[in-house]
């Protein structure tokens, strides 16, 4: 039989093909099996396409979905579109084009790109935030948030990015700049929605010690939520908040935050437990957004209080502290985590579905009339006083107060793109149901999320957001959970074969799609697996990359039925148990490099020992590198006779005893000098000092082991 060269092409175009027709990938709602829910983050649709920072997280979470389907678990590995925000409406405003156009094209663009990566998704629950029918229900959600008190509007002080003419978020300012365009932004007033996250502090707080989070991930979250006892103490009508109340007598000065020049405000107040009065200044170290905004300076025990005193001559007493102050204040717990400000003035996001009329106040719309439709405009430009382009639609605008009839206004501002992410996860369990956000049957089934991966840069931001939201929606009833997600971890970022942040103005960009072609998908997936471990930062190697097409050619030619015999040599069947053993175990802990050099030297071995390896380790070999490299597998197995998919086999199995490492031998010392060697074992101390040779040496004298767990035991004699 003429052999076949390895034309990862042709491969991969066939099966991609084969698997969207037959929806191999499908997860079944209420199926006996066990379930097991795997999420990534969900992408922004960009006119840049997925990039291999997406290749990497999302093969390798397909790697462990695709595992679990052989091991019989019924696997939900969903995807959709983050499809509201900004870049598709700086284009707009470019190019006069709708947002709406673009985004269509971009998700095309992103789901070739997914199918041609083999990724296993289930495609038949395919999301897009910015449809109408997903945003009915992200409105829904926040008219219960309104009608629970939970969405209020306020005057406040906002981050203006005078160039995106955007309000920004605190999350969304860097060192005072523009998270997305690193302009410096302004602060001024202006009437925003807020959310009050702040209520759900406590208990976003105490449920973090019932998930599996990576430690770090929770520890940031923790130290977000910020949450700090201490005092509030009153000087006349200024309230500062203190961990100190025990100084109180020291306090020689209030300090009020500042946004530039520091100075005497001219007040003075009364320090109530020294009955002097103090001066008010205005302080840049001061925060406006933590506990008070105001804090009492305590020249003699605190480090910036001095040197705020030291320079503006400000009066220092030295004091002892004294526990009895605290009869001055009030205990409190403050917070560093703010209510969250939920508006933009922008088009291209989810309508606040509001109404304001003069005489009825703030009105939702109705339920039965939602969702309420991004109206069609002719200019996307934000407007420079800040408003959203949909207050220019006076038609729109207009509209009756659902609760008197009179002539009331529409909310003009839109929601963030945080909105949509914060509970598309829920979406996936019931994507086309019109009643609800989703079946409470199929949401008691699939909830909580098993796995979410995805970056640390959403660890404050989205992780927080949506727990918040699954917490509030658990108290409606809506969901059975209290929490969302059983489990988060979290990608490290590849960069460009310079070390450096791969970035178009750099040119060190690596553009996944071009190794796709050139190399296979196969390839793209097992290199970015293998590049390093799966929580750091990676870089870029050209040579590993063409390293594991080699690899994978290996594969191809070693399989090729017609070498094969019927059965492998046992040795060849220990190999292949630890093969399979070290693949199963290393992809459920996120080791995915180790499973790809595992299965490399097993490869290797297979190459310099041939007559070994017959048909039925092949075939296990093939098995056990299907959640790895699924397109050429799947036609390793058919060569191999099979008519069904090798993506639906039982995961191979194996003898344990196979599996276990060769046995660690510890060496046994008298005073320093070899004089046995046994195998590791709880009870190996005791057999050591059983051992005839060991005996000998110990002559029945007084001795002190010391043992090296795992490697030596060394008796020494004591005379
Ligand atoms: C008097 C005092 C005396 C304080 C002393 C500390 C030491 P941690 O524990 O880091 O959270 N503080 C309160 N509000 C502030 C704000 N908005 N901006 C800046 N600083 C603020 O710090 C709590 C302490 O930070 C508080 O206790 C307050 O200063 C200051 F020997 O009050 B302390
Ligand atoms: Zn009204």
């Amino acid at each position: 039989m003429a052999e076949e060269k390895y034309d990862h092409k042709a491969v991969e175009l066939k099966w991609a093909e084969k698997w969207q027709k037959t929806k191999l990938y499908r997860a079944i709602d209420g199926s006996k099996k066990k379930k097991s829910y795997i999420l990534i983050e969900f992408p922004y649709p960009s006119g840049e396409r997925l990039h291999v920072g997406h290749a990497r997280s999302y093969s390798c979470l397909d790697a462990v979905a695709r595992k679990r389907r052989m091991q019989g678990e019924n696997v939900l590995f969903p995807i959709g579109w983050d499809a509201f925000g900004l870049p598709a409406e700086n284009y707009a405003i470019k190019t006069g084009i709708h947002p709406a156009i673009t985004t269509a094209k971009n998700i095309a663009n992103a789901k070739a790109q997914a199918i041609s990566w083999g990724l296993s998704f289930d495609w038949s629950r395919e999301i897009n935030t910015s449809d109408p029918k997903y945003y009915k229900w992200t409105q829904w959600i926040f008219v219960q948030l309104f009608k629970h008190d939970l969405a209020y509007k306020a005057e406040i002080p906002v981050n203006w990015c005078s160039s995106c003419k955007i309000n920004l978020a605190n999350e969304e300012v860097i060192d005072c700049n523009c998270e997305r365009c690193g302009t410096q932004t302004e602060r001024r007033m202006q009437n925003q929605w807020l959310l009050r996250i702040t209520k759900y502090a406590d208990r976003l707080l105490a449920d973090l010690e019932t998930v599996d989070y990576r430690q770090d991930i929770k520890r940031q979250q923790i130290n977000w939520i910020g949450r700090k006892e201490g005092m509030i103490i009153t000087f006349g009508d200024i309230e500062v908040f203190t961990t100190r109340p025990d100084t109180l007598a020291g306090a020689t000065f209030v300090a009020v935050a500042s946004d530039d020049e520091e100075r005497f405000t001219g007040q003075m107040v009364m320090n109530p437990a020294t009955g002097e009065k103090i001066p008010v200044w205005k302080a840049n170290y001061v925060l406006d957004s933590y506990g008070t905004g105001a804090v009492m300076g305590v020249p003699a025990y605190d480090e910036r209080d001095r040197e705020f005193a030291l320079k503006h001559k400000i009066k220092i007493i030295e004091m002892e502290p004294d526990e009895s102050m605290k009869k001055y204040g009030v205990s409190a717990v403050t917070y560093h985590l703010r209510d969250w400000v939920f508006s933009r003035q922008h088009y291209w996001g989810d309508p606040i579905p509001m109404i304001y009329c003069d005489k009825c106040n703030w009105q939702p719309v109705p339920e039965d009339q939602l969702p309420v439709k991004l109206p069609e405009i002719a200019k996307y430009q934000p407007t420079d006083t800040g408003e959203s382009p949909l207050a220019k639609i006076k038609t729109w605008v207009k509209i009756a107060c659902p609760e008197c009839g009179g002539p009331a206004r529409r909310e003009t501002d839109t929601m963030p793109n945080w909105a949509g992410s914060s509970w598309y996860y829920l979406r996936y369990i019931d994507p086309k149901n019109t009643e609800k956000l989703a079946d409470p049957g199929k949401l008691k089934y699939w909830l909580p999320v098993d796995w979410y991966n995805g970056g640390m840069e959403h660890t404050t931001l989205h992780l927080l957001y949506s727990r918040f939201w699954h917490k509030f929606l658990f108290d409606l009833g809506a969901v059975p959970t209290a929490e969302p997600y059983a489990k988060r971890t979290s990608h490290g970022v590849v960069l460009g074969p310079d070390g450096k942040r791969m970035s178009k103005s750099r040119g060190n960009v690596i553009n996944p799609d071009e190794i796709v072609k050139k190399y296979g998908a196969d390839t793209l997936r097992m290199y970015e697996m293998f590049m390093g471990p799966f929580d750091q930062m990676v870089v870029w190697n050209q040579a590993t990359m063409e390293g594991t097409y080699r690899f994978l050619k290996r594969v191809w030619d070693l399989t090729q039925g017609s070498r094969l015999k019927a059965q492998s040599s046992n040795g060849a069947k220990a190999r292949v148990a630890k093969l399979v053993s070290k693949i199963d175990n290393d992809l459920q802990a996120m080791k995915f490099n180790t499973a790809v050099s595992a299965a490399m030297e097993m490869i290797n071995w297979w190459k310099e020992n041939k007559d070994e390896m017959g048909r039925d380790m092949a075939e296990d070999v093939v098995k056990a590198l299907a959640p790895l490299a699924p397109f050429i597998t799947e036609e390793l197995w058919e060569k191999l006779g099979h008519k069904d998919s090798v993506h639906v086999q039982a995961w191979p199995k194996y003898d344990s005893k196979l599996a276990a490492d060769e046995r660690k031998i510890i060496v046994v010392q008298v005073n320093g000098r070899v004089r046995d060697r046994l195998e590791a074992g709880p009870d190996v101390e005791q057999r050591a000092v059983q051992s005839d040779k060991v005996k000998k040496y110990l002559g029945g004298a007084k001795y002190r082991a010391i043992y090296v767990p795992g490697k030596i035991i060394n008796f020494v004699c004591l005379t």
